[in-house]
């Protein structure tokens, strides 16, 4: 015991803490400019080992920004069923990153001592990182961590976020969930996706053609290796593949969502399915550019009703009665949520901001499909379900449309990544479910009409005098805000508006929907501005968009 602290005092001074910086583990870990990052990438390491101790099971670190600019950098920890790292160790984790250097044995002592971390218990870490220019140094330093506590580690090198979440998965599940390996896992999406399409009778080849944007990043490694696997039951052209551009600079899910219009660095043929990753290939929009060249796009919010549809009906026709449930935060564009439940009608929640939020809430039905507007989201199946699901598909005795409903599901949970949302496997999901339904990019865009919306971002000189309440749907400080944001979207038809401090930068969102662009346009600078004079605004006022 001794020993293993004198290498951590010594591994240490190779990864010192700069006095006086302190970070919070986020919305999705640290996440920060990756000059300042060796250290918590260190401590990291020290951390996912202690917690692969108390857990007796394989821990991830994936070292990543995702849509953040090239020179951030960042690290997030997964828990033992790929899940994100439990809100305790959240808290660990900003002690130990924020413990000045002298400190830094105390409050690992600290951990140990309040998780009675069994210090002979074995640990084994995956570390996984995308493809920034500084991951290389910064995941070795989370190396360095996992050794300098006497674990084990395994280098995925590079890989997609939702694919280092997956090996946790299946390592901890002793390969029930599939194989832990980058091959293991394409074999068990494309195989799924294969058989999903030999469903789709009449696809022409024109129908197979997918245009997407690898966000310079991860991602388009990935697809580019996964090509091959899908044995040409998916054409890909691939655009932003990092050859040449920067990554995640005016291309990616995040761009395209947040600015609305297509990324730079790709043809779009009129009426042609494309769709962008993001930096670390967790999240996934569509979008396509009709006859007149008009854009459209197509988010979270369009894919989960996708999703749910096909769902939906399949339950029906395998005469399964299972609960499906659809999980959205308060971005989830108007429209969707009326659609899902007056028309659809299935169940809606709506959590805070944060992928671990939706992931919790859905896991409380049979079926629960959460997806952010932003993209990122995936289908959760109750272990209930899959084996009803499962009895189904092996029940001999049963007549055609059952029998294919049945195996539909059962492909379904295949292609699909249940730990974590996943571009690769939510496109292979969309791309399946299109094929099947024989529908368009531009039918499946008609199911519902987005209301006009607009997101801005507001500096105030500290973040936190924003409190918020109902799913963050409404502000309870500071005093008079939620009351002037009340009087505004009565100005206008069709309006809903709402703010809320950001997890991953120092910003309060602005977020505005209304009848008309113009009406979703002024909101949002209105409430921006009510913002900054109520919050604390630093900078010049907010001006207004037109
Ligand atoms: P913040 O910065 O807390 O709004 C953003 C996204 C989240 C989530 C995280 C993690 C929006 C409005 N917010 O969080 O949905 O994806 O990043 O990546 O898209
Ligand atoms: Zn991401």
């Amino acid at each position: 015991m001794m020993s293993e602290f004198q290498e951590v005092s010594k591994q240490s001074g190779v990864h010192p803490k700069p006095a006086g910086l302190v970070f919070q583990y986020g919305t999705a870990g640290f996440r920060t400019n990756a000059k300042l990052l060796d250290h918590i990438m260190f401590r990291m390491g020290l951390l996912a080992t202690l917690r692969s101790k108390t857990t007796k099971a394989t821990i991830g670190v994936m070292v990543t920004a995702s849509h953040n600019p090239e020179e951030d950098n960042g690290v997030k920890l997964v828990d033992p069923m790929g899940e994100m790292v439990s809100p305790t160790w959240e808290v660990y984790a900003t002690q130990l990153a924020n413990a000045e250097q002298e400190d830094l044995l105390a409050a690992l002592k600290d951990i140990i001592e309040k998780e009675a971390v069994n210090m002979s218990q074995e640990a084994k870490v995956f570390v996984g990182k995308d493809t920034r220019g500084s991951s290389a140094r910064l995941s070795q330093a989370v190396l360095d961590g996992v050794s300098a506590l006497g674990g084990h580690s395994k280098d995925y090198g590079l890989v997609t976020t939702p694919q280092l979440h997956y090996m946790v998965c299946c390592q901890n599940t002793q390969g029930k969930y599939g194989e832990a390996t980058v091959e293991g896992y394409y074999k068990k999406l494309s195989q799924a996706f294969i058989k999903l399409s030999k469903n789709a009778s009449n696809c022409t080849d024109d129908q197979k053609h997918l245009s997407v944007d690898g966000a310079n990043g991860i991602g388009a490694l990935k697809v580019r290796e996964m090509e091959s696997h899908l044995k040409k039951e998916l054409h890909i052209s691939l655009f932003n593949d990092g050859s040449e551009g920067k990554l995640n600079h005016q291309c990616g899910a995040d761009f395209v969502k947040v600015q609305q219009k297509p990324p730079t660095g790709m043809e779009i043929n009129p009426g042609e399915r494309c769709c962008s990753f993001d930096g670390d290939a967790d999240r996934i929009v569509y979008y396509y550019s009709d006859s007149e060249g008009t854009f459209h796009l197509l988010d979270g919010d369009k894919v989960a009703t996708l999703i749910s549809t096909f769902l939906k009906e399949l339950l029906t026709s395998a005469g399964l009665d299972l609960k499906i449930a659809v999980v959205q935060t308060a971005y989830a564009n108007g429209s969707s949520t009326n659609y899902l439940e007056n028309t659809m009608k299935v169940i809606v929640r709506c959590t805070k901001t944060g992928v671990k939020h939706l992931h919790h809430a859905a896991q409380e039905f049979d079926i629960g499909v959460y997806f952010e507007a932003n993209g990122h989201g995936t289908v959760l199946f109750s272990k209930a379900a899959e084996e009803k699901i499962q009895q189904l598909a092996e029940n001999s005795s049963l007549i055609d449309e059952k029998k294919r409903a049945a195996l539909l599901l059962q492909n379904t949970i295949n292609v699909i990544n249940q730990t974590v949302g996943d571009a690769i496997s939510d496109m292979l999901l969309i791309e399946a479910i299109l094929a099947i339904k024989g529908m368009t990019i531009h039918q499946w865009d008609a199911i519902y009409t987005d209301l006009p919306n607009r997101q801005l971002k507001v500096k105030v000189s500290d973040c936190r005098v924003i409190d918020t309440t109902d799913a963050e749907r409404r502000a309870v400080s500071p005093a008079g805000l939620q009351e002037a944001i009340d009087t505004l979207v009565k100005k206008y038809r069709k309006a809903r508006s709402f703010v809320r401090p950001s997890g991953t930068e120092d910003v309060v969102r602005v977020y505005a929907e209304a009848e008309t662009q113009d009406s979703a346009d002024d909101l949002a600078h209105e409430v921006s501005l009510a913002v900054y004079r109520l919050a604390g605004g630093v900078g010049g006022e907010p001006k207004p968009l037109h």
